[in-house]
C-alpha cells in the first residue's frame, strides 16, 4: 500500500485520523501535555516555526540561541523545559511573544511562542513518536501555516567534514524515496518528498554565511549507525572494506551526500499531516575517509552551530527582520 503527501486546507495541520474527532481528552503521553490539562491554543496556537533535534541540550541551545538573535524578551534567562514532567522528550519556546488586542472595549494580552525547538533522540522509533505527538499537538492548538525543521547531525559522503547538506529528497537504505512502516502485519510505504522551495530558500540563505560549505542533496536514513551504516567499527561487522566503500560509492552515485537515522520518517509524516518540513545536517566527518568521529569536541561544537547559524538566518529572513 503506497499513501501519497497530504494536502492542509487554510494551512492548518492536517491529522489523517477519524478516531480523534470522537475522543473526549488526548493526553500527548511521551510530552507530559493534554488537551484536558493545557490550554493548547493559548499556549502554542501562535508557533510558526518548529525546530526538531536529536539531543535535549542542544535543542535548549538553539532555543537560547534564537531567543538572542530574535531579540526576543527574556533573552540570556534560563529556559523551561515545557515537557519537564516526562524525561522523554524536552521542548523549549523562544519567546514570549506577546500580542496585544482590543475587543469592545477590553484590553487582551495573549502570551504564546513563535518557535518552539524540541528534542526527539536517535533513530527512527523515537522521532516517531515525539512527531505523532508533537502533530497532534500543533493540530490540537490549531496552528497556522507551520514550517519545521530538523537540524542535526549526519556522516557526510564524499564531501567536506564540517559542510551543511539541506536534503532535498530522504531516501532509505536502497537509495529509495520511501518511508516503510508495519502496520496490522502490512507494509505500508509512504513518500518521503520534503519541500522543494523550502530547501532552495534556506540555501539562498546559506550564501549569506560564507564560513561553512552548503549544499542540497539526499540524505540516506538508516535503522544503525554501525552495519546500517557499513561501518566496519562496530561490535558486529559482517562485510569487508572493499565491500563497505563500494557500496558508499553507490550511494554517492545515487546523489546521497550524508547519512543519518531520521530522516525518511520525519519527511513521511510531516509530508501526509500538510507541514512544509526541511532536513538540515551537518556532516562529522566523510564515511569515504573513515568511520570513526575523531575532531575535538570544540570542532564539533562549532559543527552543530552551523545548522542553527542557517536556520536563525532562515528564520530572521521570514520575519523580514534582514
Ligand atoms: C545523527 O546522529 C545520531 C547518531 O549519532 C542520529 O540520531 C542521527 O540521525
Ligand atoms: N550521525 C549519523 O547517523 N552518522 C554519522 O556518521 C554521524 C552522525
Amino acid at each position: 500500500m503506497t499513501e501519497t503527501t497530504g494536502y492542509s486546507g487554510g494551512g492548518f495541520v492536517h491529522v489523517k485520523n477519524p478516531h480523534l474527532d470522537s475522543m473526549e481528552e488526548d493526553i500527548l503521553y511521551h510530552l507530559d501535555l493534554g488537551t484536558k490539562t493545557h490550554n493548547l491554543p493559548a499556549m502554542f496556537g501562535d508557533i510558526k516555526f518548529v525546530c526538531v533535534g536529536g539531543s535535549p541540550n542542544r535543542m535548549r541551545a538553539f532555543a537560547q540561541f534564537m531567543q538572542r538573535e530574535l531579540g526576543l524578551a527574556g533573552a540570556g534567562e534560563e529556559l523551561p523545559d515545557i515537557c519537564a514532567g516526562s524525561d522523554r522528550y524536552a521542548m523549549y519556546r523562544a519567546g514570549p511573544v506577546l500580542s496585544i488586542s482590543v475587543s469592545s472595549g477590553l484590553l487582551s494580552i495573549t502570551v504564546s511562542s513563535l518557535l518552539i525547538s524540541i528534542s526527539h533522540g536517535m533513530g527512527i522509533p523515537s522521532i516517531s513518536i515525539m512527531l505523532h505527538e508533537l502533530i497532534k499537538l500543533l493540530h490540537h492548538a490549531k496552528c497556522r501555516d507551520v514550517t519545521i525543521i530538523r537540524i542535526g547531525t549526519s556522516g557526510g559522503l564524499g564531501i567536506e567534514a564540517g559542510s551543511v547538506v539541506i536534503t532535498d529528497t530522504a531516501v532509505d537504505s536502497s537509495f529509495q524515496p520511501r518511508f516503510e512502516q508495519v502496520v496490522l502485519g502490512d507494509v505500508v510505504v509512504r513518500s518521503t518528498e520534503l519541500d522543494k522551495d523550502l530547501a532552495e530558500e534556506l540555501l539562498a540563505c546559506s550564501r549569506e554565511i560564507a564560513d561553512f560549505p552548503t549544499l542540497i542533496g539526499h540524505t540516506m536514513c538508516t535503522y544503525d549507525f554501525y552495519e546500517g551504516q557499513g561501518r566496519l567499527d562496530g561490535a558486529l561487522c559482517s562485510f569487508s572494506s572493499e565491500k563497505k566503500l563500494e557500496y558508499l560509492r553507490r550511494a554517492y552515485d545515487a546523489g546521497v551526500r550524508n547519512i543519518e537515522m531520521e530522516s525518511t520518517a520525519f519527511a513521511a509524516l510531516c509530508g501526509l499531516c500538510g507541514l512544509k518540513a526541511a532536513v538540515v545536517c551537518v556532516a562529522l566527518l566523510d564515511r569515504l575517509q573513515g568511520d570513526q568521529i575523531r575532531a575535538s569536541h570544540e570542532v564539533l561544537w562549532e559543527y552543530q552551530q552551523r545548522p542553527q547559524r542557517l536556520i536563525a538566518a532562515f528564520i530572521r529572513q521570514r520575519l523580514g527582520l534582514g
